[in-house]
């Protein structure tokens, strides 16, 4: 298994990449990031996914917040709201704004998201190939019931920060993915790949984005090599984050077996669910998809790393039928 292509939100993916690093020092991973979450603020283009793995993976991200930089300050946030200039929901920091105004500055130059996404990387070194899933525009919406202003979509952010998802997400719409193409170097990964690991990430706001490009999902399932997954349900609920609200708007239930069904035996050869949801195993295996129940809780990078291995392990195994 040297050449790993990993399907990633923000902070679930990222932390998985660490440990997936611990695990397979060797390997080429390339990250297939998910840009649905990207956000224009202060004429700035914010892309809180590619960030977060890159901070990560870098040792730049504020670890107990899993998002933004460590040892921040708001000084430009704080002035801007001085203006009555907001958002001030969205908390950008003065380290990760200069991030912002990079990128900003180098695709107004010209340079697609991809390029400029890896001379970001040559100061953070993630050790793993990032590439945006597109370079083209897509942005997650999400529609909403508005107590005040009736039914209406909100930019993604919006409803996970300002909301804090707290009223239903009636349907969540890529907006752009359609038209959008795999940006350059995705679909050669996808072919070269000896396995496609989907990381306990979001399936709906930020896996389930990414194979909205059309292309990706398509590539996937005809490449022919194992596809794994691991859970970001254990017990009933997400293990961080609110993944539980949007798999709601795809009329999917907040269960690790359930999430898998979602992916499909058409996509997913092989599925890890936490241990406390070993009784699920039978009902995805029936379903076509292998599965294994390990502990599937991030505490530190050996318990991720281990996370990790079992997921290389039952790939082999698929690879082995
Ligand atoms: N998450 C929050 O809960 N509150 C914030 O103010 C916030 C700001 C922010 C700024 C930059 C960035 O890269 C990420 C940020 N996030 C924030 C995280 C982000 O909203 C989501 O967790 C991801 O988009 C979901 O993957």
């Amino acid at each position: 298994m040297r050449r790993i292509v990993v399907l990633s939100g923000g902070i679930g993916g990222a932390r998985f990449l660490r440990g997936l690093l611990r695990a397979a020092p060797e390997a080429e991973v390339t990250v297939i990031g998910n840009t649905g979450d990207d956000i224009h603020l202060f004429g700035l283009k914010v892309c809180p996914d590619l960030d977060t793995v890159m901070y990560t993976l870098g040792g730049g991200i504020h670890e107990e917040q899993g998002w933004g930089r460590a040892d921040e300050s708001f000084s430009v946030k704080e002035e801007l709201a001085a203006y009555g200039v907001g958002p001030e929901w969205f908390g950008l920091g003065d380290r990760d704004f200069a991030t912002h105004i990079v990128r900003t500055q180098m695709m107004g130059a010209g340079y697609p998201l991809s390029a400029v996404t890896e001379a970001l990387c040559q100061r953070w070194n993630p050790g793993v190939r990032l590439l945006p899933m597109t370079d083209d525009r897509v942005e997650t919406h999400v529609l909403v019931d508005d107590e005040r202003e009736g039914r209406r979509a909100v930019h993604f952010q919006e409803y996970w920060v300002r909301m804090r998802a707290g009223v239903p997400a009636r349907a969540v719409v890529p907006v752009g993915a359609d038209q959008s193409k795999p940006a350059p170097g995705v679909l050669e990964a996808i072919a070269e790949a000896d396995v496609v690991i989907f990381p306990p990430s979001n399936p709906v706001v930020s896996v389930g984005t990414i194979l909205a490009v059309p292309g990706i999902r398509e590539a996937i399932a005809d490449a022919g090599v194992p596809v794994v997954g691991l859970s970001p349900i254990v017990g009933d609920a997400p293990v961080r984050g609110m993944a539980d609200k949007v798999l709601a708007a795809v009329g999917v239930e907040a269960t690790a077996s359930a999430v898998a069904l979602h992916y499909g035996s058409g996509l997913l050869d092989a599925w890890l669910v936490d241990t406390v949801d070993a009784a699920s195993v039978a009902g995805v295996e029936a379903a076509g998809i292998r599965c294994r129940a390990v502990p599937l809780l991030m505490k530190d990078t050996e318990a991720t790393a281990e996370m990790a291995r079992a997921a290389l392990t039952i790939a082999t195994e698929v690879d082995d039928v």
